[in-house]
Order: C-alpha cells, then sequence, then structure tokens
C-alpha cells in the first residue's frame, strides 16, 4: 500500500503563483494587503474606516465570503470600488483565486488593493495570496490568548490590528500582554491597537500603511 501527501506540492504550487502574481503587483505599484481575521472581528468597519479616513490614496477591495454581498455593497457605499468573491463553501484564498478576483476589478488607478480575507483565524494563514502585507485583526471580544491558541497567522503577518479598544472596559483583554505574545512568535510584527468605532489609533495604522505603499512604490521604479 503506497500513501503519499499531495499537500506539500499543492503549497509549492501556489507559492510560485504566488510570488508571481506579487511581482506582477509591484511592476504597476500596487499594493495589495491581505486582511485576515475570525469572523466578525471588524474586517468591514477597519476598511471602511480607512477609505473615509484616507481620500488622498485610491483604494479597491476584494471581499471573500462564502456568501452574500452585503459587505462589497458596505464598500460600495462609501464610494470605492468593490468586488464581492464566492469561494464555493472554502474557507481561505489562494493565490489562483486572488488572481481571477483582481482581474475582475476595474483598472480604476487603485493603487492599494485589500483582499478581505474569509472570516477564519486558521485556513487564511496557509496559503500565500500574492499580497504584499499581510495585516490580521483580533479583536477585544475574542481574548488576548489567541496568539497562544493560533499562532500561524500571527507569525505569517506583517502588522497586528488590535480592534475594538473601545470596548475594553468590558471584557479581560491585556493589550501589552497580548502584543509581546504576538512578538514571541514573530519579533518583527507591527501592533495597532484602534477602534474602528472611535477611530483611536487610526492615524498611526494610516500613516504605517501609506510608509509601506510609498516604500513598495520606490522598489517598483527602482526596479523598473
Ligand atoms: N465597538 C466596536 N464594534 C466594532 C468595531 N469594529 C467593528 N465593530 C462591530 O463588530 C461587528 C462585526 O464587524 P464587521 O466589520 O462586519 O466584521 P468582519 O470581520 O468584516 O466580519 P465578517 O466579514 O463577517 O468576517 C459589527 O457589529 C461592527 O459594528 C469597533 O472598533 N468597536
Ligand atoms: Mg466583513
Amino acid at each position: 500500500m503506497k500513501i503519499i501527501n499531495v499537500g506539500a506540492s499543492v503549497t509549492a504550487s501556489n507559492d510560485r503563483d504566488a510570488a508571481l502574481l506579487r511581482e506582477e503587483l509591484r511592476a504597476k505599484g500596487q499594493l495589495m494587503v491581505n486582511l485576515m481575521s475570525a469572523p466578525g472581528s471588524g474586517k468591514t468597519t477597519l476598511l471602511s474606516r480607512l477609505i473615509k479616513d484616507m481620500p488622498e490614496v485610491k483604494i479597491a477591495v476584494m471581499e471573500a465570503d462564502i456568501e452574500s454581498a452585503v459587505d462589497a455593497e458596505r464598500i460600495e457605499a462609501l464610494g470605492a470600488q468593490a468586488v464581492q468573491v464566492h469561494t464555493d463553501g472554502m474557507c481561505h484564498m489562494d493565490a489562483g483565486m486572488t488572481r481571477a478576483s483582481l482581474e475582475a476589478l476595474e483598472d480604476d488607478g487603485a493603487k492599494l488593493i485589500f483582499l478581505e480575507n474569509v472570516g477564519n483565524l486558521i485556513c487564511p494563514a496557509e496559503y500565500d495570496t500574492g499580497a504584499g502585507l499581510d495585516m490580521m485583526i483580533l479583536s477585544v471580544p475574542e481574548g488576548d490568548d489567541k496568539p497562544l491558541k493560533y499562532p500561524l497567522m500571527f507569525e505569517k503577518s506583517n502588522a497586528l490590528v488590535i480592534t475594538k479598544t473601545d470596548a475594553l472596559p468590558y471584557f479581560r483583554f491585556d493589550v501589552e500582554l497580548c502584543a509581546a505574545r504576538a512578538r514571541k512568535l514573530n519579533p518583527a510584527i507591527r501592533v495597532f491597537p484602534v477602534s474602528a468605532k472611535t477611530g483611536d489609533g487610526m492615524a498611526e495604522l494610516e500613516d504605517w500603511l501609506r510608509g509601506k505603499l510609498a516604500a513598495w512604490q520606490a522598489g517598483a521604479a527602482k526596479e523598473a
């Protein structure tokens, strides 16, 4: 009886597709940000706030969900281009699915493109989407122990946004302890405590994103 594990070859082929996609986007000066979190952590609310707060940066959004178009409708209502992506039951996006989603976006000059990944703290971290930045959200009601229980997403993310800080009085959540747990897994991770509801802490996150976009585009210009 032969038993073979084909998981590694699927991952390797996805990694190649993702690397190619990333270079194509870089050549066009487009920074794609893969936004991951558990369901309901506040991804669409955070994106809505970024679109309102950063009018000088043209933003487009790909909303990946198993069903419905409610998130894309929320983004379009703000005047930004959005495409709703249905994953046919899958709990993550891979590089091929992301390329197909990007092709559905019209080229309206957007330089910052967010992929709101499927709400799930586990599977999305396992697949490289081709994004230039990986960003995750952990919200205060979820608890500060999540880096201990779901380490992979914290290891893979460039930034951790701790959101719903306006709810800190009602939950046992130690922001410093959570940040320390995340940094133990990933010393380079940037941590941004914010409330997308009140706007608290959003300016720091927005400045970081502006800096990352400028660096991404400068890298592309240098290579051209
Ligand atoms: N108090 C508070 N509530 C928030 C904040 N951000 C989001 N919420 C609420 O959290 C709930 C879920 O927010 P969404 O932005 O839809 O979350 P999501 O991660 O996009 O959800 P899915 O796409 O379904 O995974 C909504 O009721 C929001 O109003 C925040 O900063 N503070
Ligand atoms: Mg959403």
